[in-house]
């Protein structure tokens, strides 16, 4: 235990963190609160409106707000797809067919490897650094975030006068607000806005400009700078009973009861060409945007704000705790987990908190998916360039996206993948001779599918299929047909194009693909102690092909497409490899049983077919038995040590239908994996494990894949009583269950579309035929209500 953390006395704790019975019908405060400033900017709080970000540090003195635009980033359009693949990829695969895999490693180095070999970084946009003179005296100090109004607050008192600042993003005007007041007293500050490089800020009346250029060596052609995105950040203050002047490229505020803050950004990136559209002037929209919110007061700005988040916030309640209020600072309850402390409440707040950073990532006014920050980013060259990672990361920050009822949040992720097949298509065409689209494990707004970072990290073709799959469990949720026909079925059947024309006969008459891996593990070829990456047939590759073939043939079925194209799917899905159990009784990673070079590493591909794919349930007892040792394997070897990798155990253990492994892992995560203001810590700060995080604990009471709805499938013993309401099921179900004693007390399902639905509790089963817009009630043995 952490020495400098003074503990509650034991028997309030208790009383506090286990006393979880359900007495009252009160809200649960769902706030992250602290009793001190952040320090870092990992316990600074965070604010979006799925396009403006800011992160809140709540500092006296100065108060520092860092800020982000999503589109804000560096590089630019370039066809990198090496020109040398085609020629050389006959070769390379025959290479690896034959086990030559050190001279294909070679070759493919040379030739498959994009040019440039990787993309740049998603950008910081600046600070904003609010300075107050020096307050002395500070007490009763309190930060917030309150998840349900997306609020920021700060609070305390200096030398007898009261403060109170509040931030938040809001969507409906497309600004970022911060709000000041003093009760009894006056705030006289500077507000300044600046950013490390590339751009100057400029003051005059009561505004504040910052405009630049990104400088970057990525674009050989049109130089530093001359390529670059252009950006802008708007900022405009009112202090009705003050002062505000403008001077050395400041803004002073004097003798103010009230200080308002309005704040929006914009670049020239325009998602629909995938590139630069000089034609946008940063400064001039910024302008159109502040005009329009300018006029409004803050009690205005505040209550849309407040009920546009509510609207999706609110959807769905989680309560396993029963607690109105909580009397222990975020950061502390967080050192207690990692002490065994069993903190119920926490463990709502971070399920919640996980929507709440979902929707601040991606949603309109955004129109980029969550990166690997989210759109939270301090940084000018962030770690992995807070990119999209696609071999498991942008896959896992959606996870929750339907289940949680958040659907709005997809359409970011949805539109860009649609911009993204154009590039995909020449890629599969000009490296692979291929049909179809694909990428490969990163990209960025501007559309790079080629290999990258490497063939140790790169060699996944098979990243675009993963990702048409979110399009129709899209579709599997929320019963649009006409979603599935316009929207999801392009990119599942240009994916699946490439599949096809990608996969090539092995020596036992299978089809498989090559080149390949399984995301960045590696094995011993036969006889060498000589770590490999590339292969061909990886286990993930096969099963993300049968799971993007199946889904592609219902898909089909359902839209009156069924033809040539669906019929070899269904050939050449007849001859895709088996998933395979190894000599340790583990799924098979790899064609051949290699030896692994890393057991304990933190991907664990080769169980997508038992998450997020289908292919390894209850009804495949070997696999679903051999699943499970695959992650003992995995971590009696160190595994699940990043902080998604251990939501990925979350969810494992989920669908394994084990409620004790699955909260052990879920405490780990917090425990160990969690920073002070509950972003999660790969380390570095990277936001898929809280996405991950929250999927896992809908995975737990909520289970709806395999073709029914299963109520609380892996309830832990530690979530006693409780109450969910408001998660979606696949059929276009939403659900509300309640249970005590650890025993399902009451099932509701609204049906939003008419439909057949299947239910199963424990050994108890249901079926009946909903009808669009009733609600159904069911008791402890699944029998009717009425
Ligand atoms: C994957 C992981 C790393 C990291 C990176 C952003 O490649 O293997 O751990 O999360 O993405």
């Amino acid at each position: 235990m952490n020495t400098s953390f003074n503990p509650v006395p034991g028997i309030f704790l208790l009383l506090t963190l286990t006393s979880c019975i359900r007495e009252d019908k009160h809200q649960h405060s769902l706030s992250l609160w602290y009793r001190q400033p952040a320090e870092k900017w990992t316990e600074a709080l965070p604010v979006g409106n799925g396009r403006l970000g800011a992160m809140v540090f709540g500092g006296t003195g100065i108060e520092h707000i860092q800020l982000n635009e999503e589109s804000l980033w560096a590089g630019s359009v370039i066809n990198n797809n090496n020109p040398g693949a085609l020629n050389h990829l006959d070769e390379i695969r025959q290479l690896l067919l034959n086990g030559k895999v050190p001279r294909a490693l070679e070759l493919s180095t040379e030739y498959l490897l994009g040019t440039p070999p990787g993309i740049r970084s998603y950008q910081t946009l600046g600070d904003l650094f609010i300075g107050f003179g020096g307050r002395k005296e500070i007490r009763n100090y309190r930060r917030e975030l309150n998840l349900r109004d997306g609020i920021s607050r700060t609070e305390y008192e200096s030398e007898g006068v009261k403060f109170v600042s509040e931030v938040f993003a809001s969507a409906p005007d497309n600004i970022i607000v911060i709000h000041i007041r003093a009760e009894n007293g006056k705030i006289n500050a500077t507000l300044e806005l600046t950013r490390g490089r590339d751009a100057i800020s400029t003051v005059s009346d009561n505004a504040i400009t910052l405009q630049g250029q990104i400088v970057d060596n990525d674009n050989p052609v049109s130089g530093p700078g001359g390529g670059h995105m252009k950006f802008a950040a708007l900022l405009k203050a009112f202090a009705p009973k003050g002062e505000i002047m403008a001077g050395d490229g400041k803004l002073s505020v004097k003798d103010a009861g009230s200080l308002l803050i309005i704040l929006t950004a914009a670049t020239d990136y325009n998602r629909d060409s995938l590139n630069f559209d000089r034609r946008i002037d940063p400064v001039a929209r910024c302008g159109q945007i502040l005009e329009k919110a300018q006029d409004r007061t803050y009690d205005q700005l505040r209550s849309s704000h407040v009920k546009d988040h509510r609207e999706l916030f609110s959807r769905v309640d989680f309560d396993i705790c029963g607690q109105t209020s909580d009397t222990i600072p975020t950061d502390l309850r967080l050192k207690q987990i990692a002490d065994g402390v069993t903190d119920l409440h926490l463990t709502e707040l971070y399920f919640q908190y996980g929507r709440y950073l979902l929707m601040g990532s991606s949603r309109a006014p955004g129109i980029l998916p969550a990166n690997l920050q989210g759109i939270w980013n301090e940084h000018l060259d962030a770690p992995w360039n807070s990119d999209f990672h696609t071999n498991i990361n942008l896959q896992m920050n959606y996870w929750p996206a339907d289940v949680c009822n958040l659907q709005e949040t997809l359409e970011p992720l949805t539109r860009f993948f649609e911009k993204l097949t154009k590039p995909g298509e020449l890629t599969a065409r000009q490296m692979y001779g291929c049909d179809g689209w694909t990428m490969h494990h990163v990209t960025d707004p501007f559309g790079r599918t080629g290999l990258m970072d490497g063939i140790q990290w790169g060699t996944f073709p098979m990243a675009g299929a993963w990702m048409s799959l979110h399009f129709w469990d899209h579709y599997l949720f929320s019963n649009d047909t006409s979603y599935l026909r316009n929207e999801a079925w392009p990119i599942m059947k240009g994916s699946a194009r490439f599949v096809l024309s990608f996969l090539i006969k092995d020596g036992n008459g299978q089809l498989v693909t090559a080149p390949s891996y399984s995301p960045e593990n590696t094995y011993y070829l036969p006889g060498t102690k000589i770590p490999m990456q590339l292969t061909y047939g990886s286990s993930i590759d096969i099963q993300i092909a049968r799971e993007l073939f199946g889904s592609c043939i219902m898909a089909a079925a359902i839209l009156g497409e069924k033809n040539s194209f669906t019929d070899s799917l269904a050939v050449s899905m007849s001859k895709l490899p088996p998933v395979k159990i190894g000599k340790n009784g583990t799924i098979m990673e790899w064609i051949d049983d290699y030896e692994e070079a890393e057991p304990g590493h933190r991907h664990m591909s080769h169980l997508f077919g038992l998450h997020p794919g289908t292919q390894i349930t209850p009804e495949s007892p070997e696999l679903f038995k051999a699943a499970a040792r695959t992650i003992e394997h995995r971590l009696a070897h160190g595994g699940g040590h990043t902080g998604w990798s251990r939501a990925w155990i979350v969810n494992f253990y989920a669908r394994l239908n084990d409620p004790e492994n699955s909260y052990r892992h879920l405490q780990a995560l917090l425990g160990r994996s969690t920073l002070p203001n509950l972003f999660d810590n790969h380390p570095p700060f990277q936001i898929d494990g809280n996405f991950g995080g929250t999927a896992g604990i809908a995975e737990m009471l909520l289970q709806s894949h395999a073709g029914f709805i299963q109520v609380l499938p892996a309830l832990p013993a530690a979530w006693k009583n409780g109450h969910v309401r408001g998660l979606r099921a696949r059929g276009n179900f939403e659900v509300e269950i309640t249970w005590k004693e650890g025993r399902l007390q009451k099932l509701v399902i609204s049906a939003l579309s008419s439909k057949s639905c299947k239910v199963k509790y424990l050994s108890k089963e249901l079926e009946f035929e909903a009808e669009k817009g009733r609600t159904y009630s069911f008791g402890p043995q699944l029998e009717k209500l009425p």
